[in-house]
């Protein structure tokens, strides 16, 4: 029997041998730890199969080194290679576990107090079962040194060192190949640190950081307080004073933002076989206390709803390229709406989304904005049916954020994110009582069923605030984040708008998404001005009356009398209620029609490019430099990030506390008893 063994075994006292059974032992233990440790989220034969074999070009690389060494020697160096990568994964199991995410290299250096944060509860966090990604290293070691594996000491040919290398090499690039087709913009547009380990593993990803990280650090390293000077000399040539009559108006309501996922301007009104998409976002948007703007645009870029996040509660916009929650959420020093409204009017501030809260980097993004709550996947009871794409169903999300709301003591912000009406635009045949459009586009087509969808649960949850009491002091936004129908599908989009071809001009102008402010008593009607994202947040603070004089923020007060209304589109392009430029052509925008220009229209077109270059590029200076952290507006105190947790138990437990200490939540003012929430989801009948 233990011949037997031996002969079976002999391969192991090859190199090859040996160092295949390393690798083969390697790639199992990463594998366990991606499905016992981490929610990886991978979904479908694509996903799964790249899962599976991502640990395995990356190791052959790695510890293919070894085989470049003599003798002995590299059997060592396979050992400590080991080491060092087990530690690696090791160090993440840890990471995650506290903060759901993989750990970037900006976090080691210690330039953020998350990491203080962590040496502080390491020893809680740690699980026996943790050090089991050392087993293997300590089994194969064992068996070199009492002989059961014998080391081949026979120099190896470096040719075969040199054919693993290009091998490894081989097999990442067809790993990333695939990985793009399924997700493209996996690397620049840098969703989520979850998809960089789900597509090309843990050791890509640590590259991947690695490289970002060292970008980010020169760009801040050599940023310093005096790039604020100009910044803050541009922000003082274009600050606007609010207008006198909706100043302070809503000083003290709740703030409902409702983030209407892929939501365009031109569903507003739009009817099908002559019956309204959206009826109650439309009653919404007609409603005499609504304040609504017809040429509001969105100004996202590859970042999309992380990018609309960003300007809507920054006033920065998103960056030319990837998503600034993603790359700089976590370490940047923000003064964003959470924390403006928390520090100086008391809210309690709270996000919704029935996603992972890990995309986006949302769960640290959130804390540097100062969000006290987000309410994420993991805090909504999922079924099956409960969810399609992304996440929770609308109706289902909206009902059971219900019961969070509830228990915020008022006054509170609360942003709300859907996500059904998001592309493939999927639903299953119990939700879908709207026709589709008929353009023959497959992408297109299904997009007013799902934004049909959407509008029901606006519609349910509108129902719900005024029976729990919340309708009445809330001011309600409503904005949608981006186009829902891509620029690439014009003829489908000539169809939509009656129009037998569609010119650049005509896609400006699908950009526009729509922006409308709700409250009792507010002096409503449709606002024609022209603006985008970047204004939002002047606009609310200025409507609730909190003083916004000295902020670092680019967008202005849409109600302000004497602002500039030349909106920039972060590609460069703009467009003013006068001349739009798209690509190299400018527009006379009253009319769509290209301009020639003479020398006095393109002075003025000059100038507007000029603000709209200004303005971007001072923006992201501000972001690339992190130059919030040299600068903190009066009345206003550097955000605590280690003072929040968005996990369950803690979090549910601050909650009820403040609830008992403030005596101001809507449950408490409904005697303790939950509002019931009304709607027509098949899924909870
Ligand atoms: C995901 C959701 C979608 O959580 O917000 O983001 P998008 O693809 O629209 O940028
Ligand atoms: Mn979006």
């Amino acid at each position: 029997m233990a011949n037997f063994f031996k002969r079976r075994m002999s391969w192991v006292n090859t190199r090859m041998g040996f160092f295949l059974l390393t690798i083969g032992l390697f790639w199992v233990k990463t594998y366990i730890a991606y499905q016992t440790e981490f929610t990886l989220g991978a979904k479908g034969s694509v996903q799964q199969f790249l899962l599976l074999i991502n640990p395995l070009p990356a190791a052959l690389l790695v510890f293919g080194i070894a085989l470049y060494f003599r003798g002995r020697l590299a059997y060592w160096l396979m050992m400590i290679i080991n080491v060092l990568e087990s530690t690696w994964i090791f160090a993440n199991v840890l990471y995650y576990r506290e903060f759901s995410d993989f750990l970037s290299f900006g976090i080691m250096k210690g330039s953020s107090d998350v990491g203080n944060n962590l040496g502080k509860s390491l020893a809680q966090i740690t699980h026996v079962y943790d050090f089991f990604v050392y087993v293997d290293i300590i089994v194969l070691i064992i068996l070199l040194v009492i002989h059961v594996i014998r080391i081949d000491a026979r120099p190896f040919k470096r040719r075969y060192a040199l054919s693993i290398t290009v091998l490894s090499f081989g097999l990442m690039f067809a790993e990333f190949g695939m990985a793009n087709a399924d997700r493209s913009g996996l690397l620049t547009r840098t969703f989520d640190n979850n998809y960089i380990v789900k597509y090309l593993g843990l050791n890509e990803y640590a590259a991947f950081n690695a490289y970002q990280t060292q970008k980010e650090s020169a760009t801040r390293a050599s940023a310093n307080a005096s790039d604020m000077k100009s910044v803050l000399k541009y922000l003082k040539q274009n600050r606007v004073s609010p207008n006198v009559s909706y100043y302070g108006k809503e000083k003290g309501k709740n703030v409902f933002v409702i983030h209407l996922e892929s939501f365009q301007q031109f569903l507003i009104d739009y009817k099908v076989n002559g019956k309204e998409v959206t009826p109650n976002l439309n009653k919404f948007y007609h409603n005499q206390n609504t304040l609504s703007f017809d040429n509001f645009y969105n100004q996202v870029a590859q970042g999309k709803t992380s990018d609309a996040e960003m300007m809507l509660e920054n006033s920065l916009f998103g960056l030319p390229q990837g998503s600034a929650m993603t790359t700089y959420g976590t370490q940047n020093t923000f003064q964003a709406a959470p924390a403006i409204l928390s520090q100086q009017a008391g809210y309690t501030t709270a996000a919704f989304h029935g996603d992972v809260p890990s995309f986006w980097n949302r769960d640290n993004t959130y804390k540097s904005w100062g969000y006290q709550y987000f309410f994420s996947s993991s805090y909504y009871t999922e079924k099956s049916g409960y969810s399609v794409g992304y996440g929770l169903k609308d109706k289902i999300f909206f009902k059971q954020s219900a019961k969070y709301i509830e228990q915020l003591p008022q006054p509170f912000y609360a942003k709300l994110i859907t996500l059904t009406n998001h592309y493939p635009y999927e639903l299953d045949k119990k939700n879908t009582d709207f026709p589709a459009t008929k353009t023959g586009d497959k992408t297109v087509d299904p997009y007013v069923q799902t934004a049909h969808y959407l509008d029901q649960a606006f519609g349910e949850f509108m129902t719900y605030l005024k029976k729990a009491g919340l309708y009445k002091n809330s001011m309600i936004v409503a904005y949608g984040d981006h186009y829902g129908i891509s620029n690439n599908h014009r003829p489908a989009i000539a169809q939509l708008l009656g129009k037998s071809k569609v010119t650049n001009f005509d896609l400006a102008q699908f950009q526009k998404v729509p922006f409308m402010i709700h409250a009792a008593g507010l002096k409503g009607g449709i606002n024609h001005t022209y603006g985008g994202e970047i204004d939002v947040l002047p606009t609310l603070l200025d409507l609730l009356g909190v003083k916004n004089t000295d902020t670092i923020q680019f967008g202005q007060d849409l109600l302000a009398k004497n602002r500039n209304q030349t909106v920039a589109f972060r590609n460069g392009n703009f467009i003013s209620p006068t001349y739009a430029k798209i690509g190299g052509t400018v527009y006379d925008t009253r009319t769509g029609k290209a301009l020639s220009l003479t020398t006095a229209q393109k002075k003025t077109v000059d100038k507007m490019q000029n603000h709209v270059t200004t303005e971007l590029s001072l923006s992201d200076r501000v972001i690339y430099g992190d130059l919030l952290r040299f600068y903190t507006p009066k009345n206003f105190t550097k955000v605590d990030k280690s003072s929040f947790t968005y996990k369950y138990k803690p979090a549910m437990e601050k909650l009820a506390e403040a609830e008992k200490k403030e005596k101001t939540s809507a449950l408490v003012k409904n005697k303790g008893k939950e509002t019931t929430y009304k709607t027509d989801a098949p899924e909870l009948k």
